[in-house]
């Protein structure tokens, strides 16, 4: 299991690293480190010779991602993989610097949106047609919905036996708003043959490999989720560009379904007359046994299905866990719920592990696939240790377990009750 590093000290790690790096920048001018570094080097006549700049020996580690949060936690940095802490995530829309990002390879550079063009072909497709995004933009009705993205191996950390991949704890999830066309009116003007069963979708970025011939993530949904009003091929998250590691300047948005099927950079999308076979579509990859199978147990290939719609969950985002109260004052909670293609019913509370709860305030979603905000003001009777749980039910009744559930080889789905510990004075 890899462990979290917080930023400060992958860089100081990879200082000692680097030493062997040096030899390929001794020859580099002035000019040269200050393009690299991208700005002016202050006292850069004090450089000593052949000194490299810090920010050269680990450009990305030693400044935060650009425009994210510095205290988002890096669980990869090639390709990135950065999650956000859940009191992070307490605003109603997540803004751009707390959004998480995962990324299965590189992103592309130089990206001018200006000329970006957006395929869309397949075998069910009666004509293949191309779009700029200027022609998307100008043929098709904006839409703009707020969305709950999350990653199908959120929680993945609390499995056991543990899975293998990207550690995340709680904060591989996402509601933002996103503007864009509804995928629906584009397909429908390309033309779908009668036999479509399934889309898919290619990106721009680069496998880590550098190979132009493979392919990092290439996934879809069928074509009832494909039509749904809410999804969406947008160009603007929060009315503004989508930040470079989430997208920009296109990407799919579906609502609810694991966010591996929002493709980012978005370039080409194909309609098919089969399930989409993309890179991730098969195997193990976001596929759960289609039957419960004991934790650790193997499973075979033609036993495992797709992840569609994601599970009810919920996050407490206020206070931050190890909050501290006097004795006698009142707790105000709160935090999201969402439920993948449903709606939450209600949302409860427990402050006794589990042998009582009370039923919190929860709103209405804004649309359809955007998180719920609920609330709750609560009161601890005596001064002493406390954990607060947090429990989502859907509209069909279905709750989140207390218990990490339903083991599976990768660590998808596990939405087991968020907790935080309160401590009274
Ligand atoms: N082109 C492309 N699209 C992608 C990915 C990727 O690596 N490349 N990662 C997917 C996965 S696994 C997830 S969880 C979401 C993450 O979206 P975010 O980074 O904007 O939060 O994007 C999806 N779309
Ligand atoms: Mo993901």
């Amino acid at each position: 299991m890899s462990e979290k590093k917080p930023l400060k000290k992958l860089f100081h790690e990879r200082i000692n690293s680097e030493v062997s790096r040096r030899s390929f920048l001794k020859k580099s001018s002035l000019a040269g480190l200050t393009a690299l570094v991208g700005s002016k080097i202050v006292f850069a006549n004090s450089l000593p010779k052949n000194y490299t700049p810090l920010a050269l020996l680990e450009e990305a580690a030693a400044f935060p991602i650009k425009g994210k949060h510095d205290d988002l936690v890096i669980l990869n940095d090639r390709p990135w993989n950065i999650e956000t802490p859940a009191h992070l995530l307490d605003d109603k829309v997540t803004p751009a610097s707390k959004m998480f990002v995962r990324n299965n390879g590189l992103p592309p550079e130089n990206i001018d949106p200006n000329s970006w063009k957006l395929k869309i072909g397949g075998e069910s497709v009666k004509a293949a047609k191309e779009f700029s995004i200027k022609e998307l933009k100008a043929k098709f009705k904006t839409y703009s919905y707020q969305l709950t993205l999350e990653c199908g191996g959120n929680g993945r950390a609390e499995f056991n036996p543990p899975a293998k991949g990207n550690q995340w704890t709680t904060g591989a999830v996402s509601c933002a708003k996103w503007t864009g066309v509804r995928l629906r009116d584009v397909l429908n003007d390309v033309g779908i043959k009668d036999d479509a069963v399934y889309i898919g979708y290619y990106g721009a970025d680069t496998h880590l490999s550098g190979d132009p011939g493979k392919n990092t993530i290439s996934r879809g949904v069928p074509m009832a989720k494909a039509l749904e009003d809410e999804a969406l091929i947008a160009w603007a998250m929060n009315d503004e560009d989508i930040p470079l590691q989430n997208g920009f300047p296109l990407r799919l948005v579906f609502g609810g379904w694991p966010a591996s099927t929002s493709g980012k950079w978005l370039n080409e999308i194909v309609v098919r007359n089969k399930v989409h076979d993309g890179a991730k579509m098969n195997g193990t990859a976001y596929r759960v046994p289609c039957e419960t199978v004991a934790p650790g147990e193997k499973v075979p290939d033609e036993k495992m299905c797709i992840i569609e719609s994601m599970p009810v969950k919920s996050l407490i985002t206020y206070p931050k866990s190890g909050g501290i109260l006097k004795l006698g004052q009142k707790l105000s909670l709160r935090g999201h719920a969402w439920a993948g293609d449903l709606n939450v019913k209600s949302l409860e509370v427990s402050i006794d592990f589990g042998a009582s709860w009370k039923t919190a305030k929860i709103e209405s979603p804004v649309n359809r696939l955007a998180w719920q905000h609920w609330n709750i003001e609560l009161d601890f009777p005596e001064r002493g240790y406390y954990e607060v749980w947090a429990k989502a039910t859907n509209s069909n009744g279905k709750s989140q377990s207390m218990i990490v559930p339903g083991w599976n080889p990768k660590g998808y789905l596990n939405n087991a009750c968020h907790r935080i510990a309160i401590k009274v004075n």
